[in-house]
């Protein structure tokens, strides 16, 4: 060991110190210490030998003993400890350019955010912004570093795949000789997190390479990994992959459903081809005689293997085969079947808009209800409603009703979940909402029979309708905390307690994997945009996508029902 990385784990201390709110006279020993070290000319282990350490200014008796420590042994007792007590998450938001340990250390302690993605996800909710000595400006730059860095990640949240997705799509139609054009690969079948895009298009033989350049040439393009003549692989600005592939248009249907995925269905399929004599691949159909079976869209090629058209959400070979040979493939929600978007913050907790503007930003969206849902009284770090705001808000309602048509607005809330299973504000006052949604928040860290019994307990509560983003996932950045979301799911039957799917890109959670056991329980979905601005509304399109992946029909939808449904199935 030498001088220098001596003076590293210095300065590394003099920093955990900080994050850790130790005494600053310690953190700056530590500090000038590791300067005086980073300018010593001698060597540190002779120095150490020959007992000489007091001769280097700055180095007191106790930061000797710590070098003597290093030095011999390879490692310090204080050092670990610290290391310990500080999340590596943490550390990593310490790197963000403009946030020194000051600064994380209020974001660590004050807001509970232990990661980038969750500090990312804070905000999104206006937290950071809220927060003293922060504003909105500091948590603009902080959103901008975040996003910079996250371009070095193998998987992408949905929203910013599509975003990336359909400006590609739309420069690739427009090129001349293009006929068909498509997302394909696991953005067209709606996963929550996406690896890298995949575009397809048909055009004239003539027209391939033109299209494949204008691809790789786009300004979004910073780096070309293959450029072929009718296919090429780039790397986008936002960080995402995109592979663009140009085929004949007889072609394009074999293609779209090869590239469309999932690999495990589309084994299902060759295998199905296979049985019948055929053999399927990306270029085609074939009989044995290699001669050729046309098909003009992937209607008919599911067709010409005996099934009806399954969507691309349902292909990942979990039942999809079994429901089409039964011919019960679901009818899948759409856009077009919601009637209400629910759980919206307004600029009462933690959102930016107040209830008229988020009320006339809903009706231009078409829907006939709108459920506001702020923060309880113990999210006190997301601006928690208290008693008083509450009853503040309901005449704000009131008064926003009275002036406006075309649309009601309802009152909710998102009421935390205590750590034992309770909700905030007595039962008096809960009962004067419209509707319910119980949430957990904080003690994220139970353990599974501990957060499932709160969660049960949640459900058990008259005054619950919905049960809110129900394993606390922040995608890519937190996992939820472990649930038997088997017996939640039953526990809600029983009530007839709705369970969220929450749209935010973030979240997607009730994970779509469980949808199906839900509507299996006759359990309905509320697909919940859980909005914190008018641009927030729109994510509810988001949830819809993951909802069709997870088989839901509009009748599994609990807001897809007209407002006296609702209000009915509130009132229960
Ligand atoms: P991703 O990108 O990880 O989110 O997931 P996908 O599904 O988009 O996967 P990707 O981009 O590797 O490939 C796109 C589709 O191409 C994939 O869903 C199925 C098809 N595909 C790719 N490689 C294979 C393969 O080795 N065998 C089969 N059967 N299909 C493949
Ligand atoms: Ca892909
Ligand atoms: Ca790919
Ligand atoms: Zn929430």
């Amino acid at each position: 060991m030498n001088a220098t990385d001596v003076a590293n784990i210095f300065e590394e201390i003099a920093t955990l110190l900080e994050l850790t709110g130790a005494n600053p006279f310690r953190a700056r020993a530590y500090q000038n210490a590791g300067r005086a070290l980073e300018s010593t000319t001698e060597d540190i282990e002779a120095l150490v030998r020959e007992d000489r350490l007091g001769e280097v200014s700055g180095i007191g008796k106790g930061l000797a003993a710590s070098i003597v420590e290093l030095v011999t042994t390879g490692s310090l007792k204080d050092y670990d400890e610290l290391r310990e007590k500080v999340p590596d998450g943490v550390l990593e938001i310490l790197e963000l350019p403009g946030l020194g340990p000051k600064r994380v250390r209020r974001i660590w302690e004050d807001l509970g955010v232990t990661n980038i993605g969750e500090l990312e996800y804070a905000c999104r909710e206006n937290r950071l912004a809220a927060l003293d000595g922060f504003g909105a400006k500091t948590q603009a730059n902080v959103l901008k570093a975040i996003a910079f860095r996250m371009q070095g990640r193998d998987r992408h949240l949905y929203h910013r795949a599509r975003a990336a997705a359909e400006s590609i799509l739309e420069l690739v139609r427009a090129q001349s000789g293009v006929i068909r054009a498509e997302i394909a690969g696991s953005l067209r079948r709606h996963r929550e997190t996406i690896g890298d895009l995949d575009i397809l298009a048909s055009a004239t033989d003539d027209a391939r390479s033109g299209i494949i350049d204008a691809f790789v040439q786009n300004d979004d393009v910073v780096d070309v990994i293959a450029h072929g003549s009718t296919k090429s692989s780039v790397r986008l600005k936002s960080g995402i992959n995109a592979d663009l592939r140009v085929v004949s248009d007889e072609e394009y249907p074999f293609a779209l459903a090869y590239f469309t995925g999932s690999k495990e269905h589309n084994t299902v399929l060759r295998g199905r081809a296979k049985r019948d004599g055929l053999k399927l691949n990306e270029y085609g159909l074939f009989r044995e005689n290699g001669e050729s079976i046309p098909c003009e869209d992937e209607s008919n090629l599911y067709r010409a293997l005996g099934l009806p058209y399954i969507p691309p959400e349902l292909r990942e070979d979990m039942g999809e085969f079994d429901a089409a040979e039964r011919n019960e493939l679901p009818q899948l929600v759409t856009m077009d079947d919601i009637r209400g978007i629910l759980h919206v913050h307004t600029n009462r907790s933690d959102g930016i808009n107040t209830v008229e503007q988020l009320a006339n930003a809903a009706r231009a969206l078409g829907v006939e209800y709108l459920g506001i849902a702020d923060h309880s009284r113990s999210a006190f770090y997301a601006g928690g409603l208290s008693e008083d705001d509450v009853r503040a808000q309901w005449d704000e309602i009131d008064s926003v009703n009275e002036q406006l048509d075309g649309i009601t607005i309802l009152k909710g809330i998102e009421s935390d979940i205590t750590s034992d299973g309770g909700l905030d504000y007595d039962d008096e006052l809960l009962s004067g909402f419209d509707f319910v949604i119980a949430s957990v928040h904080s003690r994220l860290g139970m353990n599974e029979q501990e957060a499932t019994t709160r969660l049960l307990r949640a459900v058990d509560h008259p005054a619950t309708t919905i049960l809110g983003h129900p394993t606390g996932r922040l995608l890519l950045a937190r996992e939820g905390y472990p649930v038997d979301m088997a017996r939640v799911i039953e526990r809600c039957a029983e009530r007839g307690v709705a369970i969220e799917l929450n749209a935010s890109p973030h979240r997607l959670d009730l994970d779509w994997r469980w949808c199906r056991r839900a509507r299996e329980h006759s359990v309905v979905i509320a697909i919940n945009p859980d909005a914190h601005s008018i641009d927030g509304l729109r994510d509810t399109e988001i949830g819809v996508a993951v909802g069709r992946k997870g088989w839901l029909e509009r009748s599994d939808v609990l807001n897809t029902r007209t407002l006296d449904e609702f209000r009915a199935f509130a009132n229960k």
